[in-house]
């Protein structure tokens, strides 16, 4: 899978995915990730990228031209989209970055100052996605955050020994708790169960805990979290207590 970005700061992308799985990921060549500076096709004498609104008001808008024709110079696979990243975007989630999995390239838009000239959005963008109601200073860190999530999601790019349907939101519940050595720690204890070795009692454990915590901090998720008869009595017992 190939991403390519458009953005005024490349440099901003370089040290995060040289990192950790994606930059595994990246050195084993399963994702690719190029970054064009929009800035390289800017006409003016001044490379400017942004100006003035009309109609007037505060800030900068990005200009259409550099955009456009940064865009322009990206070769294009078949199954290829290009995406905005800004606040008025459909909101980023699990399932978004599923879809998002299917294509072979990604073409990720970052504006900057107080947005972009809304021919950007008419003739560039087939979809604009945001990754949460608050205002970021620009598109970088939600292009980053859209290719992370999406990367992991490519397959060989975790190892076998993950698996992504026990994690979080995967089976529509929040992660169970975890632990590891030491066995106590500050006088905390790891749950007995889980030094039993009992397999079967361990699962129910962790399907349970992952429930309670589910219902106690996302109760949101519970509609669309797929659940037996017995979880859903469970979950209206804990109701019953609250
Ligand atoms: O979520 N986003 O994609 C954003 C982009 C630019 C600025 N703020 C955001 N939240």
């Amino acid at each position: 899978m190939r991403f390519d970005v458009l953005t005024i700061f490349p440099e901003i992308f370089r040290s995060y995915l040289r990192c950790g799985v994606l930059g595994k990921a990246i050195e084993k060549g399963i994702i690719k990730v190029s970054m064009v500076n929009i800035r390289d096709f800017s006409s003016g004498r001044h490379k400017n990228t942004d100006d003035r609104p009309y109609g007037g008001g505060e800030g900068m808008v990005m200009k259409p031209e550099p955009i456009y024709n940064a865009l322009d110079s990206i070769d294009r696979e078949q199954n290829s989209l290009v995406v905005l990243l800004s606040p008025q975007g459909e909101k980023f989630n699990q399932e978004m970055a599923w879809d998002l999995s299917k294509y072979d390239q990604l073409i990720l838009i970052c504006g900057r100052y107080e947005g972009v000239d809304e021919r950007v959005r008419i003739l560039c963008a087939e979809k604009e996605i945001s990754i949460g109601d608050y205002v970021l200073t620009g598109g970088e860190l939600a292009a980053l955050v859209v290719i992370d999530a999406v990367s992991r999601l490519v397959p060989g790019v975790l190892g076998s020994e993950f698996s992504n349907l026990e994690e979080s939101f995967s089976d529509g519940l929040l992660e169970y708790p975890q632990y590891t050595r030491p066995r106590v720690f500050k006088g905390l204890e790891v749950p007995e169960i889980l030094l039993s070795g009992n397999h079967e009692e361990i699962k129910k454990w962790r399907r349970r805990e992952a429930i309670k915590r589910t219902f106690e901090r996302r109760p949101d998720l519970l509609e669309k979290a797929q659940l037996t008869k017995e979880e859903l009595s469970f979950i209206e017992e804990m109701k019953k207590k609250e």
